[in-house]
């Protein structure tokens, strides 16, 4: 079990259409324990394969409030089969554009049909943080992110913000390494 490097935005595989998963094998199972520590290390509510740059349909969420006990879910091969006519607005953030957050409006409750880490087909319906979540993590693997629900000024400041975080991180890297 590792915890892996988060990808930053903008990266171009943070972009890519990610692929539906043929078989739940020791190297998926691998991969989802993988991304678990990694998305309760950072800490985070859900994390998509693609952000630790598997191009995989698996998604990982604990949307367990601070006083609960964990309840780690693992989908694989995630579909919308149904979304509700009410929408709702949540404020969104998302590991690979930190410290970033904005409005997002979405549909309030959705229903998922997916495959758990057992590999066994799954149908559930979501309200609240965990809808917003896993639609969240289900554009990750489209390629898609939060910042494109906003107007292009906002996400091209978030760009343009996140390309000097990751320059500062890049220039700390060198002078750790030459230190
Ligand atoms: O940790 C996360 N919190 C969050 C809050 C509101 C809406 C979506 C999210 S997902 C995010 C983690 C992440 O980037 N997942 O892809
Ligand atoms: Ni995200």
């Amino acid at each position: 079990m590792s915890i892996r490097p988060i990808l930053l935005h903008p990266d171009p595989r943070l972009r890519k259409k990610a692929e539906p998963v043929d078989q739940v094998d020791l190297s998926v199972k691998s991969l989802i324990e993988d991304m678990l520590a990694t998305m309760y290390d950072a800490p985070g509510v859900g994390l998509a394969a693609p952000q630790i740059g598997v191009l995989s349909r698996v998604f990982v969420m604990d949307a367990a409030g601070k006083d609960e006990a964990p309840a780690p879910k693992v989908f694989i091969n995630p579909q919308i089969t149904w979304k509700s006519a009410e929408m709702n607005t949540h404020q969104e953030g998302c590991l690979s554009i930190p410290e970033q957050f904005d409005d997002v409006t979405r549909p309030a409750s959705v229903t998922l049909a997916y495959l758990d880490g057992d590999g066994s087909a799954c149908e559930e319906t979501f309200e609240g943080l965990a809808a917003t979540c896993v639609q969240h993590e289900i554009d990750h693997l489209d390629g898609k992110l939060f910042i494109d629900y906003l107007g292009p000024v906002k996400r091209q400041m978030i760009t343009a913000k996140m390309k000097k975080l990751k320059r500062e991180r890049a220039k700390e890297k060198a002078e750790t390494k030459n230190a």
